[in-house]
């Protein structure tokens, strides 16, 4: 049983408009805190309806500690769950998508539904109650074909961060798209110092020569991107208007959803600017949209634009370690080799993600040094991370309040 008083002391030392006290990038307990605390109490973006195969299928992922799984059956209902057996708690799916009509139990072949009722159990005795044994549910909410699933039992409400990302995603029509490619990168850093760095572009200019051709790196200040009297933002705001694209910017507690012009001539986030895909997942055959940002605490980001979109996942595996996964989809009808090409498509985020593991991990060899102190962010360049911390610390300090009555 973690300490929850201790943990309560580390946040009470805190220091506003710093980072964080030292213990919270290092502490096995910390880490442990978090997987309840944060990724087992939040939304998290699981992935994409079209990951899961037609007419039946899964998706299942971990999440910190626990194995989920996503449930799609034949009507198209979603279900999701704890992905271990009610038996002796194997992981019953392994990670990653599958079409299945059931889901069997690898261990024992415990045979459960799409729906998680438990409907074959082997030589179990009369009195066992197969009703009693079926798959613990998941929250699951589907918003323009992405997945969030959330494992508290009373979730974070929902339905003002799908009315805020609805309108803008759905206009990229990911039920019309395919996951084109997938990757993952163990970084060597406290999860916290990857959204952290994920959360910022005041390292850009340096860090990322590659993305600095298209990301415009330095206008997403005091919060979003857009610059009102500029003449190239007044242009692409009319022109989002004729194609009937929404802008927003919606910030929300733990959401961030906003479209931005890239740079000048650029219209993808790819090496050179260009579509990366030749069937656009927009409709029309402008590609010159922009970027849609959006982006949930605790763990990641996308960017989708005409071509593509590209999803970042950070989920921690150790207190030092983190999984970063990424993924590209492209429209469905789009055929590699003809109509893209992978190498093409990635490369822009591959040598980023690169470049950001790097970064991380100069920052926790840093962080673990008998000289770390907090020090400050900029409030102009890195006002996400502010808001990122700020949540992250308030979404602690509650979890703690509930249990056992420690208020800040
Ligand atoms: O959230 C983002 O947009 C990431 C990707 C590039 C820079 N960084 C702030
Ligand atoms: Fe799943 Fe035994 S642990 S059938
Ligand atoms: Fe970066």
């Amino acid at each position: 049983m973690l300490d929850l008083s201790m943990i309560a002391a580390v946040f009470a030392q805190r220091k506003p408009g710093h980072t964080l006290p030292q213990s919270l990038y290092n502490s096995p307990d910390v880490y442990e805190f978090d997987l309840d605390a944060i990724y087992g109490q939040s939304w998290i973006l699981a992935g994409f309806t079209c990951e899961i195969p037609r007419p039946r299928g899964v998706l299942a992922l971990t999440i910190g500690r626990s194995p989920v799984v996503i449930t799609r059956d034949r009507d198209g209902t979603l279900k999701a769950f704890h992905n271990s057996c009610r038996h002796r708690g194997a992981q019953v799916c392994a990670d990653g998508a599958g079409a299945r009509s059931r889901l069997t139990c690898p261990y024992h072949q415990w045979v459960y539904g799409l729906d998680g009722k438990l409907v074959h159990a082997k030589d179990m005795q009369p009195s066992f109650k197969p009703d009693e044994h079926g798959l613990k549910p998941v929250h699951v909410e589907e918003v323009a074909g992405a997945l969030f699933v959330c494992m508290a039992e009373t979730p974070t409400p929902f339905d003002q961060f799908r009315a805020d990302l609805e309108p803008l995603l759905a206009p990229h029509r990911l039920n019309e798209a395919k996951l084109a490619h997938q990757n993952t990168l163990v970084e060597k850093g406290n999860w916290k110092l990857v959204m952290e760095n994920a959360r910022e572009c005041y390292h850009c200019a340096v860090g990322h020569p590659e993305l600095a051709l298209t990301f415009p790196i330095g206008e997403a200040k005091g919060g979003h991107f857009a610059k009102e009297d500029d003449p190239r933002h007044q242009a692409f705001d009319a022109k989002l208007a004729s194609l009937g694209l929404a802008k927003g910017p919606f910030i929300g507690p733990w959401w961030q959803v906003e479209r931005f012009p890239l740079r000048e001539g650029q219209v993808s986030l790819t090496m050179d600017g260009q579509p990366a895909v030749k069937k656009l997942m927009i409709e029309g055959d402008d590609p010159d949209v922009g970027s849609l940002r959006w982006a949930i605490e605790p763990h990641s980001f996308c960017h989708s634009t005409s071509d593509t979109t590209v999803y970042f996942s950070a989920m921690p595996t150790g207190p030092h370690e983190t999984v970063v996964t990424c993924k590209w989809l492209v429209h469905q009808d789009a055929v590699e080799g003809v109509d893209y090409d992978v190498e093409r498509l990635t490369a822009l985020w591959n040598v980023t993600n690169l470049q950001d593991r790097d970064l991380v991990e100069l920052n926790q060899r840093g962080v673990n040094s008998l000289g770390y102190t907090p020090g400050p962010y900029c409030e102009e360049g890195e006002s996400y991370v502010q808001r990122f911390v700020d949540w992250y610390c308030d979404k602690a300090q509650d979890f703690i309040a509930a249990r056992t009555g420690i208020d800040r």
